[in-house]
């Protein structure tokens, strides 16, 4: 049987994870993080990885590859808070999304708690550090 094509995308600062913060996001690099995952799904999954720290490029992805790919699972960073473009990107497309944020955003302040995207997902996955990406992974298989 095809491997499933599903990609992880990564928003603005979460090419610091590792690096900054560990107290809120963890020691692990996601680069790390994301050949683990690789090597768990070698199976069954084409796992592929983007990370920008700019809107459009997110935007860019997710056209080039949304009418192709099983799923993606997005955490977009802070643009989960402001971004209708990014939303209107998630609708556009024929591939499922799974919004994921590592730290609980509910028990933050006020303003992480409103998405433009969770109503544009198939599922969320929140406050579960970088296990919520494997969990998005596994919603897909
Ligand atoms: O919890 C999440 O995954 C977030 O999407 C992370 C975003 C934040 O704006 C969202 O409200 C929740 C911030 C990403 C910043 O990532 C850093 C990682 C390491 C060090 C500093 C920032």
């Amino acid at each position: 049987m095809a491997k499933k094509q599903i990609i992880i995308i990564n928003g603005p600062n979460l090419n610091l994870l590792g690096k900054r913060e560990p107290e809120i996001y963890g020691h692990q690099t996601f680069e790390q993080y994301f050949e683990v995952l690789k090597d768990k799904y070698e199976a069954s999954v084409e796992l592929h990885y983007f990370q920008s720290n700019h809107e459009g490029a997110l935007i860019d992805k997710i056209h080039e590859i949304g009418f192709s790919f099983d799923g993606i699972v997005l955490n977009a960073g802070g643009y989960t808070h402001t971004s209708i473009a990014l939303a209107d990107a998630i609708s556009a497309v024929k591939s499922p999304t799974v919004e994921v944020h590592i730290s609980n955003v509910h028990a933050r302040e006020a303003f992480r708690h409103h998405s433009y995207l969770s109503n544009r997902c198939v599922g969320i996955m929140v406050g579960f550090g970088l296990r919520g990406y494997d969990f998005a992974v596994q919603s897909f298989l």
